[in-house]
């Protein structure tokens, strides 16, 4: 029994047929420096299965105008299409309702847009409570919030294999605390965190809960009703989707007491220049044109992942990430950085004595894309004492062939550099 049999047989899954998945990726069809190539770098962005982009190509065809404004025909079908996209996010996180599903950019703005938000009852000695392990779209934010309110941050400790201290995170929940901001899965360790004890033990103290949910999306299934938490982001180009698409989940009744994050048309009902009165959820926080085709192909993208099966591909990388993980760690010189119990999609390491950007150069000139450096997250990078690391990362359409091509790139690598 292969690997990919075994782990998909483990989680009750039929393996995933990847050779035609892949035929619905016309981009990994390609030579890069004469190598086939293998794209690991999915943990910055995924690619696109054609039927993204012919949903993309069709909106844009027959079916663009804009939405919510006009009485004609096509303003009603790119309204229809914009909608039809926010459902499919709310099936795919199992939202309660379609009004707590907010476009964004992605989900630095989904962060962003809440950190703003609660800026208005943030004071002085209060806290947020993040991890060590964030991506600096979970830090920044809520620093610029502190600045401006008094509060501060509060930041638990990871551990040596890169999992956040539990205790330490029960212990710094505290009367002070006004939120917990929290990766579910980190991008530079690929760390699974207990979400959903994290959130019972902030709701115990009724304390609410964001979870970044940027690199989780396209790797677990995800329920935000079961969750439990009060915030949910992610991105559509780090799940087969567009750039430039995002999205915030809120709680109807978080999302109801925040203020508006931007000023506009569509977010308001009326305007006059005493008054303003907002929109309903959730377009008061959607203010100007939105992308609409970005809307299309985020659905698309979602029913492409829906119709593969979240537990058939987190079966699929399960086996990818313990095949890579084997192979590299028996590499000479390697340390793999982030060991968790619970990993999802991605290897970060460093090999004694080459810098991270000259392996990924050299990895590149054989066809295969990683990313290398601190990975947006230079917290962890300081943490492991490293400048940054090698990350190969994975989705469903990867094979095990790719990482033999990764394996053996490595090899010429450390040949050529350590
Ligand atoms: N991480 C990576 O290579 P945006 O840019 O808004 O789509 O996503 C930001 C973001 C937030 N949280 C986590 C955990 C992330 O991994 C990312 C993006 C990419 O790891 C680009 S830095």
């Amino acid at each position: 029994m292969s690997a990919q049999q075994a782990s998909a047989s483990a989680a009750g899954t039929a393996p995933l047929d990847v050779a035609a998945i892949r035929g619905d990726f016309p981009i990994l069809h390609q030579q890069v420096n004469g190598y086939p190539l293998a794209y690991l770098d999915n943990a910055a962005s995924y690619q696109r299965p054609r039927q993204v982009i012919e949903a993309i190509t069709h909106y844009y065809t027959h079916d663009h105008a804009n939405v919510h404004r006009g009485v004609h025909v096509l303003s009603q079908r790119a309204t229809d299409a914009q909608e039809a996209g926010r459902e499919a996010a709310r099936r795919l996180l199992n939202a309660a309702e379609r009004a707590e599903i907010v476009f964004t950019r992605g989900t630095t703005e989904a962060i962003n847009l809440v950190a703003y938000a609660l800026r208005e009852s943030l004071r002085p000695g209060d806290e947020i409570l993040i991890s060590q392990m964030e991506h600096h779209s979970n830090i920044v934010p809520w620093q610029l919030a502190c600045q401006r309110t008094g509060a501060r941050l509060n930041v638990v400790p990871i551990n040596a294999r890169g999992e956040l201290e539990l205790d330490e995170f029960h212990r710094r929940l505290n009367a002070r605390t006004r939120l917990v901001a929290m990766a579910h899965v980190s991008n530079a360790l690929g760390t699974v965190n207990p979400v959903a004890e994290i959130t019972a033990a902030a709701h115990a103290r009724g304390i609410p809960v964001l979870l970044d949910g940027a690199q989780a999306i396209a790797h677990r299934k995800v329920d935000v009703q079961a969750l439990g938490c009060d915030f949910y982001a992610f991105s559509g180009h780090k799940m087969c989707g567009p750039t430039g698409i995002g999205v915030l989940y809120g709680r109807r009744e978080w999302l109801e007491r925040l203020p508006p994050f931007q000023g506009g048309g569509d977010m308001i009902l009326s305007v006059s220049f005493d008054h303003t009165e907002y929109n309903e959820l959730p377009y008061k926080f959607e203010a100007g044109t939105p992308d609409v085709a970005g809307a299309v192909g985020l659905g698309a993208a979602i029913g492409y992942l829906e119709g593969i099966g979240l537990d058939a591909i987190a079966a699929h990388e399960d086996a990818l990430l313990e095949h890579a993980t084997r192979a590299v760690s028996a590499l000479p010189g390697v340390r793999i950085i982030g060991e968790a119990a619970e990993k999802a999609g991605v290897l970060s390491f460093d090999i004694e004595g080459i810098h991270p950007h000259d392996l990924g150069t050299v990895l590149d000139h054989q066809g295969v894309a990683i990313r290398a450096g601190h990975h947006c997250a230079m917290p962890v990078m300081d943490f492991f004492h490293v400048a940054g690391t090698a990350r190969a990362s994975f989705a469903f359409y990867n094979t095990h062939e790719e990482i033999e091509q990764l394996v053996a790139a490595l090899g010429v690598a450390r040949r050529m550099l350590a």
